[in-house]
């Protein structure tokens, strides 16, 4: 058997993608329910008002908060051992801070009781993409220090509440897409002075300050919450969660080689060591001086990261992109990243390419690099879903899946400590590059389309029964399933 007994298969979501029910019970708004929709070629838009003409996805998304039953009870029935799942920061604490709103509690107290009575293992996300609006209004974001208390306060609540519910945090979702420059809205809530495009991607000297001091106040912020919360409870487990990003070498050309070094440890290491080993690394550190990047690191920042590392690291793979000496075009975009394209690779129809091998040699370096158990916690392919004689057959995600988990398998194999898979959007949900629900990723269909219409009504796809038969034969046999 290559897979652990216990391996938790999984499927992944976010609250600001699925739960909807955005201003209902005392929810206040994040700054994701000021993100307009977009498409393969349109931009989606941050506005500061909610304007009456535009489409603001999360603000219903795939209305989980008034399914939960029944989508749990789906999850249950496809075998699930794990839920990934966030929860939303404003449905605690509306404003971010402050005033708790006890019907929040009580919702994620129902997710957490149903799941439990499953026995499928809760991984909570505790901030994905998912900044309360109210704070990032006042102080402009995880730049100010106020955000680093307002989460610790925000952990501290939900720590007591659901400590015999859930055993595995993760802290934040995909933090390294502040250096790679992706993530400054999303993931750091750094508002623009006017409403503007989502993913900006400024290199002024003043947003690379206001980005990587976020980063940085997001790194002890972590580091506390995982102190903290150990004292709560001595079985919580704690992740740090990256966006794998992979660039291969163009050719043999030596220069390739070293730049996709480097690209590999900024991208990766960068945050990776921070969360692991509890240091900026000597690159890291290289590389604040040479773009004169200032930030404020206080006293005990230091001793508190080296106090507050993770137990296992999490990430999420969906594609790899290639980088050259040369000057190629970057054509290839990806999850929170563009590249040059790979002549031996296919793509998807947003255009990020299939590569299964990669998740494998993710895999080889992160484990060669950290020894810390892995979770894979979101995979999977954005794909557009027809529905004929009332059935999707949506081989083409089957195929994916089945490539990207016997690449697991052979990692396992060669000694890579792997202990859960989380598939990305196990029901439909909003995109988060696109705004799009037509980029769909589920084994759940959702009756729910770009411009918002939709029943909401959910139907199972061909993949769901496939996934089933993986989950129950634990991963062995897959190329007879
Ligand atoms: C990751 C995010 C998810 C998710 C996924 C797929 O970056 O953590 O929130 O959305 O990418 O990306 P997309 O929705 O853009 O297809």
């Amino acid at each position: 058997m290559t897979f652990p007994k216990n391996f938790l298969w999984g499927g992944a979501t976010a609250a600001n993608q699925i739960e909807g029910a955005w201003n209902v019970d005392g929810r206040g708004p994040s700054v994701a329910d000021h993100f307009t929709s977009g498409s393969m070629n349109e931009e989606r838009f941050f506005t500061y008002e909610i304007l009456e003409d535009k489409n603001y996805p999360s603000h219903e998304a795939s209305d989980f908060y008034n399914h939960y039953k029944e989508d749990i009870l789906k999850l249950s029935e496809m075998g699930l051992k794990a839920y990934r799942m966030s929860i939303s920061w404003t449905r605690i604490l509306p404003k971010g801070i402050g005033e708790i709103n006890q019907k929040g509690i009580e919702f994620y107290h129902d997710v957490f009781k149903l799941l439990k009575k499953y026995n499928i293992e809760p991984i909570v996300t505790i901030s994905h993409y998912d900044i309360p609006m109210a704070l990032a209004k006042e102080y402009g974001g995880w730049d100010h220090r106020v955000f680093i208390d307002a989460y610790i306060e925000y952990c501290n609540i939900i720590f007591k509440e659901y400590k015999d519910y859930v055993k595995y945090w993760v802290t934040f979702n995909e933090i390294n897409v502040l250096p790679n420059g992706f993530g400054d809205m999303t993931a750091a809530g750094l508002l623009p002075k006017k409403d503007s495009p989502v993913f900006v991607m400024s290199e002024e000297k003043s947003q690379l300050n206001r980005r990587f001091q976020a980063l940085h106040n997001q790194f002890v912020a972590s580091a506390k919450a995982v102190k903290i919360g150990k004292e709560i409870s001595d079985t919580f487990s704690f992740g740090c969660m990256l966006s794998g990003n992979l660039q291969y070498p163009y050719t043999a050309n030596p220069k390739d080689q070293i730049l996709a070094q480097e690209a590999f440890s900024f991208t990766n290491y960068f945050c990776g060591d921070v969360q692991c080993r509890g240091e900026y690394n000597p690159a890291t550190k290289k590389f604040f001086e040479e773009k004169n990047i200032k930030i404020n690191i206080e006293e005990n920042d230091l001793s508190i990261l080296k106090s507050g590392t993770v137990d296992f690291y999490g990430f999420s793979y969906y594609m790899s992109t290639c980088i050259s000496s040369e000057n190629f075009v970057k054509d290839a975009p990806g999850n929170m990243s563009i590249g040059i394209s790979n002549p031996y690779l296919e793509s998807s129809e947003w255009g990020w390419q299939i590569d299964p091998e990669g998740l494998r040699y993710y895999l080889n370096q992160i484990y060669g690099r950290y020894q810390l158990p892995i979770m894979i916690l979101e995979n999977g392919l954005g794909a557009i879903d027809t529905i004929e004689d009332n059935k999707i057959n949506d081989d083409y995600r089957i195929s994916y899946l089945k490539q990207h988990i016997s690449q697991i398998k052979e990692a396992i194999k060669g000694g890579v400590e792997v202990i859960a898979y989380t598939s990305w959007g196990v029901i439909d949900l909003v995109s988060l590059s696109s705004g799009q629900m037509s980029k769909r990723y589920g084994f759940i269909y959702v009756d729910k389309h770009d411009d918002g219409t939709g029943t909401l009504e959910r139907k199972k796809k061909k993949s769901f029964d496939w996934y089933k038969q993986v989950i129950r034969s634990n991963g062995e046999n897959l190329e007879n399933i």
